[in-house]
């Protein structure tokens, strides 16, 4: 499932209500035993609840609003579906980054988590630096993924972690190269050889139609025969 609430994948109430619909046509689904929750939005995995749903609003709205907070929730964490939170990018196709608060929550809600290793990104539960405390379903999700004295000093502090911190205390199961990483590392490969396609098509057929190479080839296969018996 990839999340587009652009720019930053804010968990709005028009958001959750369509992750809601979203969630249980697969939870209903009986061929879908599991799903990955990435984003498409350019760097962001969530930035956490929308805080303009908090904000100047009447007490009617709050209270829609935190009920679809809570269904979310209570959704995610009782899923019969395996879940995987993918916070990073490859190609096009996963997110990248960052997860605060709410996104967090989302992310810790998932059975396992996953997360690109770019310095740039973090993920934590942050309310505090926000002059909110965390509700006490927040903090018992963070306590049951990473433990009650880390939890502790996490919500004291509103800390955001980075990836290599996150993965220490558990709190990512498994970091991956980034896409800028992984584009570091082999796009100059994938470059070569897309601009030298049809020549490196040439190279292999002029190798193969070789007799001496038809020959061994030949050969080889007798071979595999014999040993077939
Ligand atoms: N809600 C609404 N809008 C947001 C949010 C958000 N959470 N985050 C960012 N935006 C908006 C920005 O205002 C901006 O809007 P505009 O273009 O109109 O100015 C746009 O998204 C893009 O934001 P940035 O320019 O900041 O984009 P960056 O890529 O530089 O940074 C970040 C993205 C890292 C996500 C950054 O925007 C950020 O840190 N946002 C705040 C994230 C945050 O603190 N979230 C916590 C929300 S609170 C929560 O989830 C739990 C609350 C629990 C309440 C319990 C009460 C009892």
């Amino acid at each position: 499932m990839k999340m587009e609430n652009l720019p930053v994948n804010s968990l709005s109430l028009d958001f959750l209500t369509e992750f809601l619909i979203s969630l249980e046509k697969l939870e209903n689904d009986r061929g879908c035993r599991g799903v990955i929750l990435t984003s498409g939005a350019p760097k962001i995995f969530s930035a956490g609840l929308d805080i303009m749903e908090m904000y100047g609003k009447s007490a009617e709205h709050y209270a829609e609003f935190w009920k679809a907070v809570q269904e979310m929730w209570l959704r995610l964490y009782q899923s019969n579906m395996v879940t995987i939170a993918a916070i990073n990018a490859i190609s096009s196709f996963l997110c990248q980054g960052s997860s605060p608060a709410g996104g967090c929550l989302m992310a810790m809600s998932c059975d396992y988590r996953i997360m690109a290793e770019n310095p740039k990104y973090s993920i934590g539960l942050n309310e505090t630096q926000l002059g909110i405390v965390a509700p006490f379903w927040f903090k018992d999700t963070m306590v049951n993924t990473i433990g009650n004295r880390a939890t502790e000093r996490s919500l004291e502090l509103g800390l955001l972690y980075s990836p290599p911190e996150a993965h220490k205390i558990g709190l990512v199961d498994q970091p991956c190269p980034s896409d800028i990483t992984k584009s570091m590392m082999r796009k100059p490969t994938v470059d070569r050889l897309l601009a030298h396609r049809e020549s490196d098509i040439q190279n292999f057929v002029s190798f193969i139609t070789k007799d001496s190479i038809q020959k061994s080839l030949q050969m080889y296969m007798e071979m595999l025969k014999q040993r077939r018996g």
